[in-house]
């Protein structure tokens, strides 16, 4: 079963992992560099069964980076709660008001200007995908940003469509000059693709890895954009190489560790799309539906601001 690769790690990195301070001040217990192979084929997808995964907030926040938005209002707007945290904390800081998270995201959906002003995460990962900053010279050593940036993932399905064996197929969030605008600079930094006897696949290299909380949701979110990208290119889908940089368990998870840990993994979750769209910019939710998921259930763990 695909999964034991997952347990396999967690298990290593718990029992031998290196306890380090971390920038969060939880502490963690860390892993530098690890490879998962999860095989797509037959509508095969990675999303654990060992513990509920909510993929389909995952799902939405992929289609939330295709659209180039860098702010939390859409995401809230359909339950997802997964980028919250990092905003209001900003909020609370500068703020000093002691709001809750319930009552921060109802403002974030009330308030259009009190989202602008709070909710924005900066130049994060969609921004950097479909608008990748371009600067032209604008005379007397001036430069001047171009109103339109580059779309790296528009490229990328030309290159795939009419280059296929190209070792450039590659998108980035890793903007060097854009960093420190960023709430968090990326996680999962870099795609890669290969297209070998009609088939994608996709390595995904992640350089800071929370194994318990992100990775589940990262797994699922890199196969989906491969299943989308062969749908679009008319190619089966192939592998996803998982590699991971600090690949690391934070302390105050042992107990989601020992629960999943005394767990086994159940069923072949599979996932079908039900429509082909006219571009990669134009799925929806509902076209995606897993089918075969019989998770055992969600186990829930702080995450670290
Ligand atoms: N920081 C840290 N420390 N770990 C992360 O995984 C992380 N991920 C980020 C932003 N910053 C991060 C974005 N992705 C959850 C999952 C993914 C995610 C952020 C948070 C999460 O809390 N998952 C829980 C609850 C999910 C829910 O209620 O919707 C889970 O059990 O999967
Ligand atoms: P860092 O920027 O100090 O590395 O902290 C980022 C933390 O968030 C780290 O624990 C990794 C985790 N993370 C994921 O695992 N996956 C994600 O998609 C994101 C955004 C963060």
């Amino acid at each position: 079963h695909f999964e034991w690769q997952y347990l396999d790690l967690l298990r290593q990195i718990w029992t031998t992992g290196h306890e380090r301070a971390d920038r969060t001040g939880v502490g963690t217990r860390s892993l530098f560099g690890a490879t998962m192979r999860f095989d797509l084929s037959d509508n095969a997808i990675p999303l654990l069964t060992t513990k509920r995964v909510y993929w389909k907030a995952a799902a939405r926040e992929m289609l939330w980076f295709l659209t180039g938005d860098t702010n939390i209002r859409a995401l809230v707007a359909q339950g997802v709660h997964i980028w919250t945290d990092w905003p209001l904390d900003s909020y609370r800081k500068a703020t000093g008001e002691a709001i809750d998270r319930d009552a921060f995201e109802a403002r974030i959906i009330a308030d259009a200007e009190f989202a602008a002003r709070w909710g924005d995460l900066g130049p994060v990962y969609g921004k950097q995908w479909v608008n990748w900053p371009v600067y032209e010279p604008a005379g007397e050593g001036l430069f001047r940003k171009r109103p339109q940036g580059i779309n790296q993932i528009a490229e990328l399905v030309e290159s795939l469509r009419n280059n296929p064996g190209s070792r450039r197929h590659i998108f980035e969030g890793w903007n060097v000059a854009e960093l420190d605008q960023m709430a968090l600079p990326p996680c999962h930094k870099t795609y890669q693709f290969f297209v070998a006897d009609g088939k994608l696949t996709g390595l995904l290299y992640q350089r800071s890895c929370d194994l318990a909380l992100g990775v589940p949701f990262n797994i699922f979110s890199a196969a989906l954009i491969i299943r989308m990208l062969a749908q679009q290119c008319d190619l089966q889908p192939g592998e996803l190489i998982w590699n991971g940089g600090d690949v690391h368990l934070y302390l105050n998870h042992r107990d989601l560790v020992e629960t999943q840990l005394a767990r086994e993994p159940n069923g072949a979750p599979k996932l079908e799309i039900a429509n082909r769209p006219a571009s990669i910019f134009e799925y929806a939710i509902d076209d995606f539906l897993v089918r075969d998921y019989a998770p055992q259930p969600h186990i829930s763990a702080p995450v670290a601001v």
